[in-house]
């Protein structure tokens, strides 16, 4: 069956992005520029109401949320080894995720599209300072979990591939650094990423989304 992925440069799609270009199915990219407002089009919105990436299109079914299009992906290619078998290792894998995407992510929504929370000019600049000292305890929070991960024995976020959790990693630092967050801060989590921006079907898919991975500018902040 035919696969095809919605997907913006540097949004979250980067992560099931890596994920098929890992797996080395056919499949299909296609690029919405969220920027200039795409994902409103009447034919993107009768695929995904929500308006949002990623989507993923797996022959007839239409799968959004990442989580959901993560496990997909997991359980379609299980030689890739996506996420850990081991039940314990799993759910650990899937608690990571879990708050990668609940907490992490919608803290980088409340910097970078404040007006999704308040129509006021001045509510969300409060918003963007506040939820930008957010952000920075959370990466340390991100990199003491790499650090747990490597005290165990992990090569990577969830053991010995690298993943879905790598690549949502890089993609949280990377929202960091255009926050005013300069990445460098975070020594390990930053070599960490570098690492995985090298592993060959990732650096394709960042030459596809012609990615910069630091956007950091000193004094920007
Ligand atoms: N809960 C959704 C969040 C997806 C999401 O936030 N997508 C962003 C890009 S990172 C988006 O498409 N934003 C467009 C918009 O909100 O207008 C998921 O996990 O897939």
């Amino acid at each position: 069956m035919s696969m095809q992925l919605y997907f913006s440069p540097g949004a979250c799609s980067f992560v099931p992005h890596c994920m098929l270009e890992q797996s080395g199915a056919a499949y299909e990219p296609l690029m919405l520029k969220l920027h200039k407002g795409e994902q409103n089009s009447p034919a993107f919105q009768a695929i995904n109401p929500r308006a949002q990436v990623p989507v993923l299109l797996d022959g007839d079914h239409v799968v959004s949320q990442i989580v959901a299009i993560i496990l997909h992906l997991d359980a379609k290619f299980p030689e890739q080894s996506f996420l850990p078998t081991e039940p314990l290792a799993r759910t650990q894998a899937i608690e990571t995720l879990a708050w990668m995407n609940n907490t992490v992510h919608p803290t980088f929504t409340h910097i970078f599209l404040p007006h999704k929370y308040s129509d006021q000019a001045d509510v969300q600049a409060q918003l963007k300072v506040f939820n930008t000292q957010l952000y920075t305890g959370l990466l340390s929070e991100l990199q003491g979990l790499l650090a747990a991960a490597q005290a165990g024995g992990s090569d990577w976020f969830a053991g010995a591939h690298a993943g879905p959790l790598d690549a949502y990693a890089l993609t949280l630092t990377r929202w960091g650094s255009i926050a005013g967050i300069d990445p460098s801060a975070y020594p390990a989590l930053w070599e960490h990423v570098n690492r995985f921006a090298q592993e060959p079907a990732v650096a394709r898919v960042i030459a596809r989304e012609r990615l910069h991975l630091n956007l950091y500018t000193p004094g920007q902040a």
